[in-house]
């Protein structure tokens, strides 16, 4: 999917973000040993992942979300330089030794690129109908947060993206001509760079922000999640990150989801 007409409001997020940074704290950070949030918690006393709603915990390899109804995808800014692994064949970044004992992670390095880069990002969109994107509900279903671990050396930024936000050349519903927050979706980052370790990080949705804009996360709406990087999560211009067991947390669970998972036994690989 070729994003490269985003680039100017990418710059505005950029700059945003870059004042929002500050406050944009409500991420929590726990991991297996600390995890004391409770009945919030994505896994369970086993170790086992279990979120409300899955998207992907790579077990399978392959470069759909769990629920086989949509892919991974990622982009970069490569005009200002950005560069980002795995490109065309995103099986390429399910590499060995996922978080938690698992075998597999999402791995992915690259180049922020320039200045005015905005940067490189890894997407999870959840369906398409032709050109249209089938958004998934999580009012009530997975309206807690979203929950992922990850390692590696950038700050790790989380981004939701709302139907209304999506351009309607790419199948959202946002008109560029009247409205000026197209592009501008609801994200929340660590306050701390990432370690090598593999640690556990539950975001709530309560913490996710729209820089630069006005528009109300709504949960019924939900298109695709992002990780993007740039020079604000990234500093020294290149980055190297690990991501496994992306979920959704919180409200009831997504039954149909987790009963048509083929190998129910994959999605619990992590003890
Ligand atoms: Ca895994
Ligand atoms: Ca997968």
């Amino acid at each position: 999917m070729k994003k490269s007409g985003q680039i100017a409001n990418w710059i505005v997020v950029s700059l945003v973000v870059t004042v929002l940074a500050a406050c944009a704290s409500d991420q929590e950070n726990t991991d297996s040993d600390s995890n004391d949030n409770g009945e919030t918690d994505t896994t369970d006393t086993d170790g086992e992942w279990h979120p409300a709603y899955p998207v992907d915990n790579f077990e399978d390899g392959d470069d759909a979300i769990m629920e086989q109804t949509g892919d991974w995808i990622t982009y970069a800014d490569e005009e200002n330089g950005a560069s980002i692994s795995p490109a065309d064949d995103i099986t390429q970044g399910v590499q060995s030794d996922g978080a938690n004992g698992s075998n597999y992670a999402m791995h992915i390095t690259g180049d922020i690129g320039s200045g005015a880069s905005w940067g490189t990002g890894l997407e999870a969109f959840f369906e398409m109908d032709g050109d249209q994107f089938v958004p998934r509900d999580f009012a009530s279903m997975g309206n807690e947060g979203l929950s992922v671990w990850a390692k590696g050396n950038c700050k790790l930024r989380a981004c939701v993206n709302m139907r209304e936000l999506v351009p309607i050349e790419y199948g959202g519903t946002c008109d560029e001509e009247t409205n000026d927050e197209c592009w501008l979706f609801h994200c929340n980052e660590t306050d701390d760079q990432l370690t090598e370790e593999w640690t556990l990080f539950e975001m709530p949705f309560s913490g996710f922000e729209q820089a630069g804009g006005s528009t109300a996360l709504d949960l019924s709406t939900i298109v695709s999640i992002q990780f993007t990087q740039d020079s604000e999560t990234c500093g020294e211009n290149t980055f190297d990150i690990w991501i496994d067991n992306v979920g959704v947390y919180g409200g009831d669970e997504w039954v149909d989801v987790w009963d048509g998972i083929e190998n129910p036994a994959d999605a619990g690989a992590d003890e």
